[in-house]
């Protein structure tokens, strides 16, 4: 009688081994530092998309208010005791506190909404920071208001940047100074540039210093 003996040769492992776990644990810590950053950055670069797109859309809807009102749209202010002014009564600081009034949606929808600024953090408060794309009709701005510029550097920015401009934060989430001080969003510094995204009526991407 022949008797067979059914040894196996060799045995599997169903467990994995603590040096297997450690390297699987790196390559996804690799993998995470990898896609977080890349994540952060398609974030940044579809608001900057959107925000682009709504200033491309607020500018032809104040083209068009211009056309049906021979004069652009005027612009509303929120001052430091939030109380808000349609238009603004005075120069604000920094272009924080600016935006475009409702006439731009009422009665005549120029534009579908008053865009919100897709990077502003700040909320109303003691330095008062509405979430509107900055709009601000700029001889309204330079010459209506009382505004302590100098002849020259009015008419500078009149002729640099036409009759009105827009000015959203970058990823900074602060806007107006960065504009001023010609920092503007430049897409290769991704997720943190300083640059505020600008657009005048005779610039659609950036703007010369003012
Ligand atoms: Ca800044
Ligand atoms: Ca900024």
């Amino acid at each position: 009688m022949v008797r067979f003996c059914r040894r196996p040769s060799f045995s599997f492992s169903l467990g994995f081994t603590l040096i297997e776990l450690l390297i699987v644990v790196a390559i996804i810590a690799i993998l995470a530092a990898i896609a977080v950053p890349n994540f952060l950055e398609a974030q940044v670069r579809s608001k900057v998309a959107r925000c682009k797109a709504d200033m491309r859309s607020m500018a032809t809807g104040i083209e068009s208010y211009c056309v049906d009102n021979n004069t652009y749209p005027l612009y509303g202010q929120i001052k430091p005791d939030n109380t808000v002014y349609e238009p603004a009564t005075t120069v604000g600081l920094y272009d924080k506190n600016e935006f475009p009034m409702y006439h731009l949606t009422t009665p005549i929808a120029y534009i579908t909404s008053r865009f919100e600024d897709p990077f502003a953090t700040k909320i109303p408060g003691p330095e008062p920071y509405i979430r509107y794309i900055n709009y601000i009709n700029l001889p309204y701005h330079l010459y209506t208001l009382p505004n302590p510029m100098s002849e020259a550097n009015k008419q500078d920015i009149l002729s640099k940047s036409g009759q009105w401009r827009m000015i959203a934060c970058g990823p900074d989430g602060d806007r107006g100074a960065d504009a001023k001080l010609n920092i503007i969003y430049d897409p290769t510094n991704g997720t943190v540039s300083d640059g505020d995204i600008v657009r005048t009526q005779k610039y659609s991407e950036s703007v010369p210093r003012q």
